[in-house]
């Protein structure tokens, strides 16, 4: 059955979710909810998402939504097929929910609001707070000392393989990568560094970078 995903390919949300069907090689058909246009808000949305963002998916009597409980969902049913996502043994998957955990409740809790600030507000003609962001920013530094010292003994945050902990970070660090003038945040620190080096070059994250037309 394919996966129809109601989404925004510019948006991380949706991103997060379509990287994962790329890893998994699961079929899926992409409905283009225009958040410029405000769809995402409407009654016929509101019935896949209740607080009117996306993504969500259909599949079959399926329903999903929020992009993290929908990685968990599929890398589950489809544990033998693509990429393994979620760890081997339970040890292995505390860890990788750990660090998605940090990603739901550091990285993206503080990063998001910088991005909404620098990135989307400027484009919808609203203001910058450029006061929260050096405040966000003094915070963010501190969380990515807590990844650079455990990306210097492990080559991915879970350990010795790419996994959902890492997937998980991909659409919001690109933002703050390529849309920022905060990359540097990134790259002076050599074992975070070289971990976005790696990552961002694997296949289904390029594939879906060509699809988001970037
Ligand atoms: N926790 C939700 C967050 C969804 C979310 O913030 N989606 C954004 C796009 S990345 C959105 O729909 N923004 C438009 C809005 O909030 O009005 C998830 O992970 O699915």
């Amino acid at each position: 059955m394919v996966v129809k995903v109601y989404g925004f390919l510019q948006a991380a949300c949706p991103q997060r979710v379509l990287h994962c069907f790329l890893e998994k090689e699961i079929e899926f058909e992409l409905i283009h909810v225009d958040l410029n246009t405000l769809e995402h808000k409407k009654p016929e949305h509101l019935l896949r998402q209740p607080f009117g963002q996306v993504p969500a998916i259909e599949d079959g009597d399926m329903k999903l939504y929020e992009s993290r409980a929908i990685l968990r969902y599929y890398s589950t049913k489809y544990a033998d097929q693509g990429t393994d996502l979620l760890g081997k043994t339970l040890e292995q998957r505390a860890i990788v929910d750990q660090w998605m955990e940090t990603e739901a409740n550091y990285f993206n809790a503080v990063g998001l609001p910088i991005i909404i600030n620098l990135v989307v507000n400027p484009k919808l003609g609203e203001i910058c707070d450029f006061a929260l962001v050096e405040e966000l920013k003094v915070k963010l530094e501190k969380i990515f000392d807590v990844y650079e010292n455990r990306l210097a003994t492990n080559r991915y945050l879970a350990g010795d393989e790419f996994t959902l902990a890492d997937l998980t970070h991909m659409p919001g660090l690109r933002y703050m990568m390529n849309e920022t003038s905060l990359s540097s945040m990134v790259t002076s620190r050599p074992n975070l560094n070289r971990w976005w080096n790696e990552i961002s070059t694997r296949p289904a994250w390029k594939k879906l970078m060509e699809m988001a037309a970037y």
